[in-house]
Formats: C-alpha cells, structure tokens, sequence
C-alpha cells in the first residue's frame, strides 16, 4: 500500500497540532507507523487520503452502528439544515431525541443532552456528589470514562496505550477523591466500601469494558455493584457511552438485567455526530439546573444537525430489531477462530484479540497482552485492507454494514496476519 499523501498530512499536522492528531490515540503511537489520513466514508469501508480502502471496524469507536453515511441519516440531518445549524435555545426534536431514550432505556426517567462522552459522565458524577452529598467515587482500574480530572485515575483507553501513568495538570486533591480498584473483583468493592462507605457518592463503571480492550463483566458482577451500592447509599453510575444501543437496543443494562440510578451515553445517541447524555432517576435529575441547585450547561447542548441524525438512528434501530441479530451473528463469525497464544473477548458485536493466553478478565490480565505482537498484527492486517483500533486497548466494532463478503474477507486476513506475529 502506498501511504505517502497520509505521510505527508501527518507531516503538516504536527507542526500545527499536538502530536499531530487531536486525539492521542489515533496516533498509531503504540502500533508503530504512522496513522493513516481518513478521507470518505462508505457503509462498512473507509478510504484514505492515498486510496487505500478499509473494512473499518473502528465506527468512530463504535457509534456507527449503521455504517458510514447511512441513507436515513444522511436524510435527516439534510432536512436539519434546511432549520438551521445552532439555537442555543429548545427545540421539539430534543424532546423526541429524550423520549426515544427513554423508550429505549427504561431507566433513564429524565435525561439532559450534551456534547460529548466526557461531558456526561462529569456532570453524571457532579450530580452524584450533589445528590448524596459525599465527595469520593468508585472507578475501575483500566476503565476510561473521558478525559475528565479525577476519572484518569489509572484509565485505560488512550492513557494506558500511552502508559501516561499519572497525567499531569490533574491537581492530586482530585485524584484523592477517586478510589481506584481492579475491575471484576467483588472482595476490593466489599473493602472499599467497608472503608468508605458513608463518604462514597457513586460507582461509575463500564458494565462491558472497551478500553482496556473488550473485557466482560463476571456473571453477577454488576449485580452484585447494584447490591452493594443501594446497601451504603451510594449511586450506581453505568457508563455505556460504548455498549449504549451496542450490545443491546437498551444497551448492558437491559443484556445483564441491572438497573442503574445514572447512565451516560455518547455520540452513538448522535448517530455519530458530537453528542452526549446524562441521566437516570427523576428525583436524582430533578437535582440537575434549573430545576434543582447542581449546576450544568452548555450552548451546543440538544444541537439540531446532532440531534436528528442521533433521532433518525435510534428510529431505525427501533424498527429493525433484527439488526441485533445480525450484529451477534457476524462478531461471532469473527471471532470465531482465534489460534493459540491468542484470546478473543466479544460481548454483541464489540471484540479484542489479544496476546496472550488469557483469560482477560481485568486490567492486571489485559496489560499481560503482548503489545508488540498486537502492534505487528494490527499492521499486517492494514496492510490486508482491514482498520482496527490502533491501540490493544481498545475494542473493535461491527456494524450493520459489514457484509459477510466483509467478516470472509477479514478472518482470511487475519489467519495470514496472526501467522505473520507467530500466533498459529
Ligand atoms: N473514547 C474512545 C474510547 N476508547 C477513544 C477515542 C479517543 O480517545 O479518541
């Protein structure tokens, strides 16, 4: 493959942007190379700026659940233009874009839209602190919940792909608020909350991880972080801004039957566009400005162009349950064959591969992958015309636009590159 108009495009981009992305992980940092320059978008395949074309199963880490440039969405979002692009004041979509939320997940009584994953599950935990009235949150370590102070605590996602260990510009009285522990282990939460447990606003948690990899919860986990959280009077905070429409219509809490008191979502509610939502129990949102005292706003907030493309894809998810189906069906054929030395994890139609012989369970068995293997592999199968998440700890997605044409074409791809990383 010819790269040299990506190479060229990075050139220019790090004299004007950090690293030259702008965003860590898109670096291609840990996976050696370059990245690539992404210049359209079709269905299930990308092409960059040299050509090259792709099977992408990156989705805009994962909201493109219908593929690139879906037909109902591209319609809805023209139709949006015809109106406008920014108010800065409400509109009726933002109420049907609320509605289908909540039709969706039950859960979510009341529900504030704003911009970005980050965004919600700042404000999630602002209002979780506003509510109890306590300080200190529960995180999991090698979960990633945005780029939000005392939530980098031992993250996963761009920061362990970095091995940023402690970023700095985080006061260290904001990380003192944030109790880390290893994901998947009942005995640490049972301890911390012996500990803490009247200081403890929330648990914030991925039910599924994706950014240490794709990384399942153990069978009554979250059930048991719902037990314990009810029992002290703390909140129990389901960050599915991956999972969120993903592993189900009604995402992990409707798979493993768990009723969370907040849930953030992410640009999936935006059909891809920046988009973001906070919400949960009325009488916890009933809290939220201005209709209680815990400040939160923002002018982009139930953007138009943002909120008819996320309407036009919860719409058609709606419609067309079978897509669930398919999804399920197609990862599996996926991962169906991984050869030895290697682990698979999927849940729905998120996976990982990983490098080594598992099981991966939480962030101590995740960062156990060889990441150099990971790094040759994920270029091989570049190579082979196939764009995953370039970092180990990320999880890849199918869309409803892979074809089986494209899931053939991906495990042939991937049997030539794990015997090109000695993984047979
Ligand atoms: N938030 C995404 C989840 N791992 C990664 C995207 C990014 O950091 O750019």
């Amino acid at each position: 493959m010819n790269h040299s108009k990506s190479e060229q495009l990075f050139r220019r981009a790090q004299e004007i942007i950090p690293g030259g992305v702008n965003s860590p992980v898109r670096a291609f940092r840990s996976v050696g190379g370059n990245p690539v320059f992404i210049a359209r978008g079709e269905g299930s395949h990308i092409f960059d700026a040299d050509g090259n074309e792709y099977i992408d199963y990156v989705g805009s880490w994962g909201p493109l659940l219908l593929g690139h440039r879906h037909p109902e969405i591209l319609a809805a979002l023209e139709q949006a233009l015809t109106i406008g692009t920014s108010f800065g004041a409400p509109t009726e979509q933002e109420i049907l874009l609320a509605e289908a939320i909540r039709d969706a997940v039950p859960s979510i009584e009341m529900v504030r839209l704003v911009n970005s994953g980050t965004e919600a599950t700042m404000s999630a935990i602002r209002v979780a602190r506003g509510f109890t009235g306590r300080d200190l949150i529960v995180k999991f370590e090698g979960c990633y919940h945005g780029h939000v102070d005392s939530l980098l605590v031992k993250a996963g996602s761009g920061v362990a792909t970095l091995g940023i260990a402690d970023t700095q510009g985080v006061p260290k009285a904001f990380c003192d608020t944030t109790i880390a522990l290893p994901y998947n282990s009942p005995e640490a939460v049972t301890e911390a909350f012996r500990t803490h447990g009247d200081r403890i606003a929330a648990v914030i948690v991925e039910p599924v991880v994706g950014n240490m990899g794709c990384v399942p919860p153990a069978p009554g986990y979250l059930q048991m972080l719902r037990e314990v959280t009810e029992r002290h009077g703390a909140l129990l905070i389901l960050d599915e801004v991956m999972t969120g429409f993903r592993v189900a219509f009604g995402g992990a809490q409707q798979r493993y039957g768990v009723k969370p008191d907040l849930t953030t979502l992410g640009k999936v509610i935006g059909g891809g566009l920046p988009v973001g939502a906070y919400g949960g129990r009325k009488d916890i949102m009933s809290k939220v400005a201005p209709a209680g005292p815990i400040y939160q706003a923002g002018t982009l907030s139930g953007n138009p162009l943002a909120v008819a493309a996320g309407l036009a894809m919860l719409r058609h998810l709606k419609a067309h349950p079978e897509i669930y189906h398919q999804l399920e069906a197609r990862a599996a054929a996926l991962c169906a064959n991984v050869p030895a030395g290697a682990t698979v994890n999927r849940v729905g139609s998120m996976f990982t591969f990983f490098f080594t012989e598992g099981p991966v369970t939480d962030w101590e068995s995740a960062k156990r992958s060889d990441t150099a293997r990971f790094g040759r592999f994920f270029r091989a199968m570049l190579e082979r015309g196939v764009y995953l998440a370039p970092s180990q700890f990320e999880a890849a997605f199918v869309s409803a636009a892979h074809t089986e044409q494209d899931i053939a074409k991906t495990i042939e791809a991937a049997k030539e590159a794990f015997r090109g990383v000695a993984v047979v």
